[in-house]
């Protein structure tokens, strides 16, 4: 583990972003404002499969530009790049041989954003690392979360993907497992295998059975031992089998003081786009957590929300650009 954190440690501040066919919505569903996390717009709005098809084929970010993105968390000072090559919607944001469920052959866009950002990261000495959703799948048949459509057992109470759901229906088990085993582990090895990123970035591990999660770790670390795996893939009461830990969310209170940590501050409520949520916070707000973070030996992910069309929200920019001129200020002096 030493050796293959040590990038990790001296990179401090990051960018995170959240961005699939549900930037293209931008919290918005039939006209309406769909609250909360933008990117949770199929579970919200009982979206099927189909219907979210719809909505891929009209994703097409031709304002795309990997460079722009790079150059811009560069100059913002950050060290390292996460995105999202798949969240719980099940999309995969870069064509896939596991799923059709893909960039690819779902939508008009025929570039690979993942492969270009990969390289531009690469180019401008940043660190890359891909965002999966391990146990949330919600176009998989046998994946946790897609109640509405799958028809699972307690469909109305959200239990298979609830909390703790393999207590309650461990019929439910090899179904999951299936899963894990058809689209989960393959497409991760895909991942490490076609864009060899030097991190990964998991969520919501208490949607599958820490076995399972245990499972696609070893499948990680036997596909390459190198990579550095955050703290939201394998935890239990024994301890948490990642490289590093992760605190909730925001509070900035919640921040440990001894090992290596990294918080994921988002500039607004949500993590995907929503042209509705206006609660950016100043620049301010975001020197005071790298400043608090850093001091206590925590990494900052900050995340951002680009627009389906490519382009940065200008709320998200202003922010980055304000970063990048206290950056220039103290480079200077
Ligand atoms: C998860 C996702 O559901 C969400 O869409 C986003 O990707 C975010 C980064 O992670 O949501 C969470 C997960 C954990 C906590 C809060 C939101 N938590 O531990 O406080």
């Amino acid at each position: 583990k030493e050796d293959r954190i040590k990038w990790w440690r001296e990179a401090r501040f990051g960018m995170f972003i959240h961005w699939g066919v549900y930037s293209e919505a931008g919290g918005e569903w039939k006209g309406r404002e769909v609250g909360g996390y933008a990117e949770h717009l199929m579970r919200k709005e009982k979206i099927t499969r189909k219907d979210y098809l719809d909505l891929a084929s009209k994703f097409n970010p031709i304002k795309f530009n990997a460079d722009e993105w790079v150059k811009t968390a560069k100059a913002a000072g950050m060290h390292y790049m996460v995105i999202t090559a798949k969240h719980h919607d099940g999309f995969a944001m870069y064509p896939s041989e596991v799923s059709d469920f893909d960039i690819k052959d779902k939508t008009p866009f025929k570039r690979d954003p993942m492969a270009e950002l990969a390289a531009a990261c690469r180019k401008y000495g940043l660190k890359f690392g891909f965002y999966y959703s391990h146990a949330f799948d919600w176009e998989h048949p046998d994946a946790p979360g897609n109640d509405w459509e799958f028809k699972n057992p307690g469909g109305d109470l959200n239990l298979f993907g609830g909390r703790n759901w393999f207590d309650a229906h461990p019929e439910l088990i090899p179904k999951a497992v299936k899963y894990v085993d058809e689209k989960s582990i393959p497409q991760i090895k895909e991942l490490i295998k076609k864009y060899h990123p030097d991190m990964l970035w998991f969520d919501t591990p208490h949607k599958l059975p820490f076995s399972e999660n245990l499972r696609i770790l070893k499948a990680i670390r036997e596909t390459d031992p190198n990579l550095v795996v955050n703290g939201r893939l394998a935890r239990n009461s024994q301890g948490n089998f990642g490289d590093y830990l992760n605190t909730a969310d925001r509070p900035a209170e919640f921040f440990p003081v001894t090992g290596d940590w990294e918080a994921i501050p988002t500039t607004n409520e949500s993590y995907g786009y929503s042209k509705y949520d206006h609660s950016h916070k100043p620049t301010s707000h975001f020197i005071q957590l790298l400043a608090n973070g850093v001091g206590r030996g925590g990494n900052i992910l900050m995340n951002i929300g680009p627009k389906g069309d490519g382009s940065f929200d200008q709320r998200d920019q202003k922010i980055l650009d304000s970063l990048a001129i206290w950056m220039k200020k103290y480079e200077a002096s």
